[in-house]
């Protein structure tokens, strides 16, 4: 049944055709003319011109999917981070030089337009961001996948410093309309909340039990299409967002109390109201799980309404895989199984063994503190029902481990899906652990501590559950977009094939001998430089120059990624060139760029955010290193923002004390653009090094065995301090108030903390991390030794495409085939 629609994207390629097109999406879309429209009324235009040429694709790709009584994959995640979608949609349509000419023949200039987007910042970073490449390479590959996540109403906080620190502002992203979503209001579910559970009798007359929500809410589904590249496909992102279901109170309102009626409608909205601004820790907050359970009980309630009303529920196995984005949508597994016992009328058996089959669960941490539990207190009030449940896959679970481990007490309570102390909760990791069929981690070394420590139990359990998919990046958006010059340079030499097999970028690898290849590779890093350094000084009114070292250091603000200790290699250097003891004209001129958000309620990261720009202020001000060292911290650091920086730069700063990065993609992103890597045996890094080799690499660093022993021997960083006079002097000349005029309390706590605890022990690898900082010096002083190895780490890194991740998920653990529509 594929809907007959004519097939608009072939004419749209025409320029002429797309003039018109758009200009009538001008007129009759936004209602203007073209004398009259504002750059935003162009842009959305443009966006809904765009979006004419994969509408048809749209509606074929669910027609043709249905059609083949497919599996979906229902990726669940409490967060997408798109990015600016223009861009992207242009490219996957093709339409990307048909676009720019049609424009310019109407005298608009398509980059402002471009420049004009906001980007949905739906979600923190790696893990949305992650969730983000992954509908990208479903589609292009053409699985059948649905994403399933938040329209919140304001997405991760705007960031702003004011005297260095960091202010929060709200993200304002919906104010000026968005040309790329569709709502569906007549499609909206109905999700409850509180009330209580009562006895029903069920068919045969066995007991059942039903629960009686005391609340309602409606989730209105928001679809957004997620274009696969250049192919028929187009899958769909479901956003939901919260309403209540019979707006306001229209008596109360009547009688003048304006603030009451709307207290339900308020309640409701609420849900889909903000974003929660943690990256890595949990928000227990009791809006937090209502969030989740909104959107994971529409979500759900979607894919039944979805399925042929025949389906047997013995079934659903072939036709769906619920993916777990890390523990936010695992309430999910208690609605699954209340709907198939209690609505379904299945027996517990049959229920949880289907459940089993259809849900998969990703850990995306290793921070003990990052895993979430609720308290049961909360649960019974706010979902009696499936606290009820948990409490019963609870039973179900110990009993089973009381046959395998007979006596084995200490081992059945350490591996119960509730804890008691210090408050009774549920340990939503465990039971996604328990209730799914794959369980896996996002690198090598990731897995391999998740099974060797923090699901450790589970993991001797059950060894066939635990594997490994490592993250990858979509090229589409992190190469093609994002470093135009490379693209065209690489394609050139090598064919366009890399763009959906990124392995092709091996062939690549005998042009790094190639002076030619060489001096072109190196002039598209300077071009980058030279935009990069542009945008900084419109945006941020940065002076930076392109003709020093990009040194960069992108990501989430938190002590493990440890900014601390790339301050310290800053301040080192910096005072040793002020004590005479380094003539900075021996230095390679450097250019430190940082990019970081930190959770509002963060303390200490806001500090560190406030000491960068503290050092920055110092260091490029100070005459002594004019020239050679510069600090430069743009605020609000996004996709956006990376899609600029990320190719400009030459050092990718990936130095988390190991073993607590999961995996970290921003390190892929780099090296995929031709950024050398500083690094420790963390996360990915460990592939990345493997692949690239070792004299590709700047390696340093204890290892996670190495972490785990100094800790065990009673970690004392005083006495790095007393010992290393390098240091010493960094540090001192925080706490003596260098870098605060002179207040030494402005950041005694960070040094109190460096001092006394170090937990991240920044202390420990700062010896380390200087040499590999001079050794990298050292090789960029040899501009073609340099863009060979950059040449190398491009051209052997297409492992870390987001499709082969996509691939390894195929394989280990959903099983679900492609559907090509054409
Ligand atoms: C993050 C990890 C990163 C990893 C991304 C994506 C959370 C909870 N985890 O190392 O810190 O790259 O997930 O897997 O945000």
């Amino acid at each position: 049944m594929t809907t007959v629609l004519p097939e608009l994207g072939r004419d749209l390629a025409d320029p002429e055709v797309f003039k018109r097109e758009f200009l009538e999406e001008l007129r009759f879309g936004q209602g203007v003319v073209r004398e009259r429209a504002t750059s935003n009324d162009l842009f959305m235009a443009l966006g809904r011109t765009v979006r004419q040429a994969l509408m048809a694709r749209w509606i074929d790709t669910l027609d043709h999917q249905m059609a083949a009584e497919a599996k979906f994959v229902a990726y669940l995640s409490a967060e997408f981070l798109l990015g600016r979608q223009l861009d992207n949609a242009l490219l996957a349509a093709d339409l990307e030089q048909t676009a720019r000419q049609a424009l310019a023949e109407l005298g608009i200039d398509i980059d402002q337009l471009k420049g004009a987007e906001v980007e949905p910042g739906l979600g923190n970073g790696g893990l949305g961001r992650l969730a983000a490449c992954y509908m990208d390479s479903l589609a292009t590959m053409a699985i059948p996948a649905v994403g399933y996540g938040i329209r919140y109403e304001y997405g991760i906080f705007r960031q702003e410093f004011l005297e260095g620190r960091q202010k929060e502002r709200p993200d304002t992203w919906l104010t000026l309309g968005n040309p790329w979503e569709f709502p569906h209001p007549e499609m909206a579910k109905t999700v409850g909340f509180g009330g209580h559970v009562e006895a029903a009798a069920g068919d045969s007359g066995t007991q059942r039990r039903r629960w009686v929500p005391a609340t309602e809410v409606l989730g209105v589904p928001y679809n957004y299409m997620v274009p696969g590249y250049r192919c028929g496909t187009v899958n769909t992102l479901r956003l939901w967002s919260a309403q209540a279901p019979q707006g306001f109170d229209l008596k109360i309102f009547n009688t003048g109390d304006y603030d009451r009626a709307v207290k339900a409608q308020n309640e409701a909205e609420n849900i889909t109201k903000v974003l929660y601004p943690e990256d890595s820790t949990p928000q227990g907050k009791r809006l937090r799980l209502q969030q989740q359970y909104f959107f994971v009980a529409c979500s759900i309630r979607d894919f039944f309404d979805l399925l042929p009303h025949d389906t047997a529920m013995q079934r659903l196995p072939e036709r769906v895989v619920f993916q777990l984005n890390d523990t936010h949508p695992v309430i999910g597994i208690p609605e699954f199984m209340r709907i198939l016992i209690d609505e379904k009328g299945l027996e517990w058996e049959e229920a949880w063994e289907i459940t089993q089959r259809c849900f998969a669960y990703t850990c995306h941490t290793l921070l003990p503190e990052a895993l979430e539990v609720w308290p049961v207190s909360l649960l019974e009030s706010m979902l009696p029902r499936h606290m009820e449940l948990i409490y019963e896959i609870n039973d179900w679970f110990l009993r089973e481990l009381r046959e395998a481990y007979p006596g084995d007490e200490p081992r059945i309570r350490r591996m119960s899906i509730i804890q008691e102390s210090p408050e009774r909760s549920v340990r939503m990791a465990y039971l996604a652990t328990v209730a799914a069929s794959r369980v896996n981690g996002v690198a090598e070394l990731h897995s391999q501590l998740l099974r060797e420590k923090v699901l450790r139990d589970f993991a001797e359990h059950r060894p066939d559950k635990f594997t490994n998919v490592t993250n990858g990046v979509t090229p589409r958006r992190f190469v093609r977009l994002a470093n135009p010059g490379l693209s065209a340079l690489v394609t050139e030499r090598i064919g366009d094939g890399w763009l959906t097999d990124l392995e092709q970028l091996r062939n690549l690898e005998p042009y790094a001998d190639d002076a030619d290849f060489r001096a072109a590779f190196a002039q598209v890093k300077r071009a980058n430089k030279v935009r990069a350094v542009e945008m900084l000084a419109r945006r941020d009114g940065l002076t930076i120059s392109p003709d020093t070292m990009f040194d960069v250091m992108v990501k989430r603000l938190h002590e493990y990624k440890r900014q601390t200790l790339k301050l310290l290699h800053i301040v080192s250097v910096h005072q040793r060139v002020r004590s005479g003891e380094l003539d900075p004209g021996t230095l390679v001129p450097r250019t430190v760029l940082f990019g970081a958000k930190a959770a509002p309620g963060y303390r200490t990261a806001k500090e560190i955010i406030a000491l960068i720009n503290a050092v920055a202020a110092e260091v490029n001000n100070d005459p002594a290193v004019q020239g050679r060292l510069v600090v430069g911290f743009p605020a609000n650091y996004n996709v956006t923002l990376a899609e600029t920086l990320i190719p400009a730069a030459d050092l990718s700063e990936q130095i988390s004390l190991a073993g607590k990065e999961a995996s970290g993609t921003g390190n892929m992103k780099f090296a995929l653009n031709g950024a050398l890597t500083v690094g420790t045996l963390d996360g990915a890094n460990v592939e990345i090094l493997e692949l690239v080799g070792s004299e590709n690499f700047f390696l340093f660093g204890l290892n996670e065995a190495q972490v785990v022993q100094t800790q065990e021997q009673g970690y004392r960083p005083g006495s790095y301090y007393e010992s290393d006079p390098r240091l010493r002097q960094a540090i001192d000349s925080i706490a003596s108030g260098q870098y605060s005029g002179g207040d030494t309390a402005a950041f005694g706590q960070i040094v109190d903390v460096l001092l006394n605890s170090d937990p991240f022990l920044a202390l420990a690898d700062f010896g380390s991390y200087l040499d590999a900082q001079e050794r990298a010096e050292a090789a960029y002083q040899d501009g073609e030794a340099w863009t060979r190895s950059a040449i190398l780490n491009v051209a052997r890194c297409g492992f870390f495409s987001s499709d082969r991740s996509i691939k390894d998920y195929l394989d280990r653990i959903w099983h679900a085939t492609p559907i090509p529509v054409r």
